[in-house]
Parts: C-alpha cells; sequence; structure tokens
C-alpha cells in the first residue's frame, strides 16, 4: 500500500473489525489476514468479533433504533447526504484499497465506490419519498391509509465480489428507512469494511448517530448467531446459493425476513441479426470483467449457428490481447482471482469440463506468476452439459448453438438461477420476444447491453435460486421497513365492512 493510503482511510497495520457505539479495541474472535490476491502479500490485519462483541454491537443498534426510528426521514436523509459527501472526498483511496483486497481493476475499483455514492443520493431523495397508498374506504366517513414503519435492526452480509457498494444499496436504504444495522463482511476483505465504517463514524459524530451503522467482522458461527437472533427482524445476504439456502433455513425456522442475493448463471443470445461488433465488445466487459468475479459476469454465451464459429473465433482473438496485470497499473484490463481457493476452482471446473466433453477453444490454465491468475476461458460446450448449469465464480464462458429463439430462450431458462440476462438482436420481434413473459426469467433483462454493470436505480435481484430478493433502486425500499394499513373512523357511527351487522 502507498504511504498515505492507510493514513487517508484511519487503517493501522492490525485494526478491530468491530464497531458499535464504538470500536470496541480488542475483538475477541480470530485475526484475520488482509491479503493482496495480485502478489499474495499481507497488507494489514483485523480482528473478528467474538460471541460476546456481537452482543455488544446488537445491544448498541437496538438501543439507538428506539431514538433513530422517531427522526424525520428526511434528517435521516441528510446524514446519508452527508456520507455521499465524505465518499466523494475518498473516492481515490477507497477504490484503491478495493483494488488491492479485491483485485479489480482501478476503474472497476473506483466504480465500486461510484455505485456507493449514487446510492447515497438516491437514498437522499428517496428520504422524502416514502410514500404511502390512500385507499378508498367503503364505509362512510372512514379514511383508510398504507404507512411505512421502520423494522429494527437490520443484518447485512456481503460477499468479497463487491466488498463495499452491496453494503451500501443495503446500508443507505435501510438508515433513511429508519433502521439501524449490524454488517458482517466478507473475511476475505476486512479492510474495506473497516475503512468504510471509519468514513461513516466521521459522519455519525457530527450527527448523533452512533449505533445505527455498527460492523461486526465474524466466522460462519458469529454470521449463523445473527442468522438466528431474534432481535433482528430482517437479514439481507449476498452470496453463494448454498449459504443462501443456509440463511433462509435459519431465519425461516423463525419466521424472519430475507432478501437474498445469491448466485448467478447469466446468459447472453446473440441472434444473427445483431450487431456483432457491439456485441462482441458487450461479451468482453461482461465475461473478463472483474475476471468473472461478478454474480452478473456473463458465463453462457447462446450463439445463432449461422455466427456461432466466426463469433467464437473473433473472441478468441480478442481474448488474446485483454492486458492481465497487476490492477492497480493503468491500461490493465483484467487482475487475478480472489485467492488460491478460488485458482483452485477455477482448475477443477477446467477439469470436469473436459471430462463433460467440452472443447477449451482458449485459456484454461493458471498463469504462472506470483498471485491467483488464470486465463480468461472460452469454452464450446453443449446445454446438456452438467457444468454448464452450475456458477463457476471465475472467467469461463460456455458457448452454445441454437438454430430458432425459441430454442435459445428455452437453454436460457434451463438453468437453476434466474438473475441476469441479455439479448443482441436488431429485430425488435426478437428482443420484445424475450422481454415478454414467455422470455428471459430472470430478474434483470437487457437489449443490446450486457448482463452485468447495472445502474442502482433499478430494483437489483434475481428469481429461482437467485433468491428472489430485491436491493438498491426503485422500491426495493420496502422490504427495509413494515406495512401498515390504518383505518380512521371520523363519523359518529360504528358501520361494519361488508355490510355485517352487529347491533347489540
Ligand atoms: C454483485 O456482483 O454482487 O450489476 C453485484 C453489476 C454491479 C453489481 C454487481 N452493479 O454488475
Amino acid at each position: 500500500m502507498s504511504q498515505n493510503l492507510p493514513q487517508r482511510l484511519g487503517l493501522e497495520s492490525h485494526n478491530s473489525g468491530v464497531c458499535g457505539v464504538d470500536w470496541i479495541t480488542s475483538p475477541g474472535g480470530e485475526r484475520v489476514e488482509s491479503v493482496n490476491p495480485a502478489n499474495d502479500t499481507a497488507m494489514a490485519s483485523v480482528q473478528a468479533g467474538s460471541a460476546a462483541d456481537y452482543e455488544q454491537v446488537v445491544t448498541a443498534a437496538i438501543e439507538k433504533f428506539t431514538e433513530w426510528r422517531m427522526r424525520p426521514a428526511p434528517a435521516r436523509g441528510e446524514v446519508v447526504r452527508q456520507i455521499g459527501e465524505a465518499l466523494r472526498e475518498k473516492k481515490r483511496e477507497l477504490g484503491m484499497l478495493v483494488t488491492l483486497e479485491v483485485g479489480k481493476i482501478k476503474s472497476e475499483g473506483e466504480g465500486e465506490v461510484q455505485e456507493m455514492i449514487d446510492m447515497c443520493d438516491f437514498a437522499v431523495g428517496l428520504s422524502r419519498q416514502l410514500y404511502g397508498l390512500t385507499i378508498a374506504s367503503e364505509r362512510p366517513r372512514h379514511r383508510m391509509f398504507e404507512q411505512w414503519h421502520p423494522l429494527g435492526p437490520v443484518g447485512i452480509i456481503t460477499a468479497f465480489n463487491f466488498p463495499v457498494a452491496v453494503w451500501a444499496w443495503n446500508a443507505m436504504l435501510a438508515g433513511v428507512c429508519g433502521n439501524t444495522m449490524i454488517w458482517k463482511p466478507s473475511p476475505q476483505t476486512p479492510l474495506t469494511a473497516v475503512a468504510v465504517q471509519h468514513i461513516v463514524n466521521e459522519v455519525a459524530d457530527k450527527h448523533d448517530c452512533r449505533g445505527v451503522f455498527n460492523l461486526c467482522l465474524g466466522d460462519v458461527e458469529l454470521g449463523e448467531r445473527m442468522v438466528n437472533d431474534p432481535r433482528i427482524p430482517l437479514i439481507s445476504a449476498t452470496g453463494s446459493c448454498r449459504m443462501g439456502r443456509r440463511v433462509a433455513e435459519l431465519a425461516g425456522k423463525r419466521l424472519a425476513r430475507t432478501l437474498l442475493e445469491l448466485g448467478g448463471n447469466n446468459a447472453m443470445i446473440v441472434s444473427q441479426h445483431a450487431d456483432q461488433d457491439l456485441a462482441l465488445r458487450a461479451v468482453l466487459f461482461a465475461a473478463v470483467g472483474t475476471a468473472g468475479q461478478r454474480c452478473t459476469s456473463l458465463r453462457r454465451l447462446i450463439l445463432h449457428d449461422s455466427i456461432h464459429d466466426a463469433f467464437v473465433d473473433k473472441l478468441s482473438t480478442a481474448y488474446e490481447s485483454i492486458p492481465i496485470g497487476e490492477p492497480w497499473n493503468d491500461g490493465v484490463l483484467m487482475g487475478p482471482l480472489v485467492n488460491a481457493q478460488a485458482v483452485d476452482m477455477f482448475e477443477r471446473a477446467i477439469a470436469t469440463i473436459g471430462e463433460q466433453g467440452g472443447e477449451v477453444v482458449r485459456g484454461g490454465k493458471r498463469i504462472d506468476r506470483a498471485g491467483n491468475y488464470v486465463e480468461p476461458t472460452i469454452v464450446k460446450a453443449t446445454p446438456d452439459m452438467a457444468i454448464v448449469h452450475e456458477e463457476t465464480f471465475a472467467p469461463i464462458l460456455y458457448c452454445l448453438k441454437y438454430s430458432q429463439l425459441e430454442e435459445a430462450v428455452a437453454m436460457h431458462n434451463a438453468v437453476p438461477q434466474g438473475l441476469s440476462s441479455a439479448i443482441f438482436s436488431q429485430d425488435l420481434g426478437e428482443t420484445e420476444r424475450f422481454l415478454s413473459a414467455a422470455g428471459s426469467d430472470c430478474g434483470i433483462a437487457n437489449v443490446n447491453i450486457g448482463t452485468s454493470g447495472a445502474e442502482i436505480g433499478g430494483a437489483f435481484g434475481g428469481e429461482k435460486q437467485t433468491g428472489g430478493g430485491r436491493e438498491s433502486g426503485s422500491d426495493a425500499w420496502r422490504a427495509y421497513m413494515r406495512r401498515q394499513t390504518c383505518t380512521v373512523n371520523w363519523g359518529g357511527e360504528l358501520p361494519l365492512a361488508q355490510g355485517v351487522k352487529f347491533d347489540v
């Protein structure tokens, strides 16, 4: 790390990873090393929380909730606005920290901080727009309406690949909605979480809102403790389907709410009517960007058989010219995978592809250099291969062939996940077919745009095993509030609904 980066972000060589009203100076959990995946060097360490530390943080969140929920929502929005300002000031440094801890290229690291800032701006506006409906009552001199109230302390579990943006999706909405929260970041990215907490604390100090945004780094056991905790009405979790299933199971046992954003196995259909140059560029960003480690990354490319071979050839040539290297260097477009296990997973997937009859057209190997680098990989596959139906969090792209659009859509939808999807075509009939009820079954469906890189203004999330949750834009805020239907009788009679008579 450059010399003034840790200082600008309030980081030490060893940090606490637990903060309620104050930082807990020596938390009792494990010491977690933050390792740069581009060269496997340890940058700093962060101490995780124990059960007792978690208890302190939850207590802070519960106590603060009673005050925070009664602050006018626009006043809560003002706090979020200032968090956005503070993030603007530290955008470069925090972006660089994301690059150093996750291995994203510089532009994507900064893009992630921009996503946080956008989310702050959105939430500020929302803080004056938490609208309820007015409903026509069937009874005379009655008024019926809906209002939305804060829920309580929200548990936020985030993944390594968007270590700060996904926190902001949740935290900014939860905050303006009047909730306090406890963030359990990925143990893979503890340092970015600590840096964000410092930024938030500075703003919190000016507005008497310590205890609203809390942090508790911890292991799986600590995560389960939070999911099982009856004092936490909502658990928002981002990660693998496996993790989500566990969260849903535990939270379901206590009938708590969950907001799940899980795996994706995203596909793009490129028809014979597509602008192929545009499609090619979109494939490159969606499949190779972030080294294939977005939940929106492109994993399946469904090509019309008349263009299949030529398109795969062009793609293969383009893959060869992708600058791979240290993600902080200008011009680099692909950095490392996040750690050695991710490289193992990649290699295991390549072996399975071979066993199942897939043909690696390009890539397929780990790169022989320090750090966790692999080659971006193109595979000629068939839809019956089991591995094509799984999400491998690595830059592996399966190319599949179709002849009729119906067949392409069926192939597209034939996976358990349902996050993001895309079609490239200039034919209106085709694109509308893809967007119709009989088209893509995903939460996100794009036309002439790749599968990744969604704006925050839309609701983000997916169907089927992706978990059904929606985060960030549109009306995703409703997940963080409880709805109350209110009926007020302002007359002197007591008429009953449905015409029921009950005269004593
Ligand atoms: C994720 O990978 O978990 O749409 C989130 C995108 C980003 C968010 C990805 N805005 O690719």
